[in-house]
């Protein structure tokens, strides 16, 4: 049997997801779409009978707001919220900004699966005079290496001490925990898409190694429908 349970989300549907824009650090909001995203996976949540003790998110607004949405949808509005950079999507430094499919386009569809997948290979950095300037960009590696402390310091021990935890994050940042978890290879994880909106629980023994595949909450259509869509966005448009 479980020790321990640990629910991860992907934030709804953001208004740059939603453009096919490398968001990284901008804090972009949800959309409509995304907050209806976020209301859904707070009722499959509730329907499950999921109850929390404490929740983790990043410091950008769709994932905070999703967290908001879940704690409202499941009548858990007193749970103590604990934000953090370190679970802040990965920095997309010069992708910033940029369509996922003209870059395709410009760039071919390898080059852009290297750029969003891969495990050790970082976007290019931002120019001076990029709009967005701030001259970073993370490699999933880099996010892992900012977001495990957080993981090894507070969030595991709290899991390990019986709580029942939520993380609401992003893609990247959540695509870290879950090689972190499962011990992924660099390869494998270039393959894991995640869905936005849809909560995940692992069920884990009392060392934090799951004992299960990640499960989806909601209807199997919905999770099949948009782990492709998140696959299909560094396809370049015919
Ligand atoms: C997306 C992920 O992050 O992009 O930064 O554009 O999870 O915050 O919407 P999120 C972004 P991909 O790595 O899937 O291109």
């Amino acid at each position: 049997a479980a020790a321990h349970r640990l629910v991860i989300v992907r934030h709804g549907e953001s208004a740059w997801n939603q453009e096919n824009r490398f968001c990284g650090w901008f804090d972009a909001d949800l959309s409509e779409k995304g907050v209806e995203e976020a209301k859904r996976g707070a009722l499959a949540i509730r329907d499950a009978g999921l109850k929390f003790d404490v929740c983790y998110t990043s410091v950008l607004k769709r994932a905070v707001k999703t967290l908001w949405t879940i704690m409202e949808g499941t009548d858990q509005m007193w749970l103590p919220v604990i934000r953090t950079w370190r679970l802040n999507e990965r920095h997309y430094g010069g992708l910033t900004g940029l369509n996922k499919a003209e870059t395709a386009e410009k760039h071919g569809e390898e080059q852009v699966k290297i750029w969003r997948r891969s495990f050790d290979i970082p976007p290019p950095p931002m120019e001076k005079d990029h709009p967005y300037n701030k001259v970073i960009s993370e490699s999933l590696k880099d996010t892992i290496a900012r977001a495990l402390p957080f993981w090894n310091d507070v969030i595991a021990p709290e899991i390990k001490s019986g709580k029942n935890v939520i993380i609401a994050a992003h893609g990247n940042s959540l695509r870290g925990i879950v090689k972190h978890l499962e011990g992924m290879s660099d390869a494998a994880i270039m393959e894991l898409n995640l869905p936005t909106g849809i909560p995940i629980v692992y069920e884990l023994d009392a060392n934090l190694k799951p004992i299960k595949p990640m499960a989806f909450l909601g209807d199997e259509e919905t999770v099949k429908k948009a782990m492709e869509a998140v696959a299909a966005q560094g396809k370049a448009k015919k």
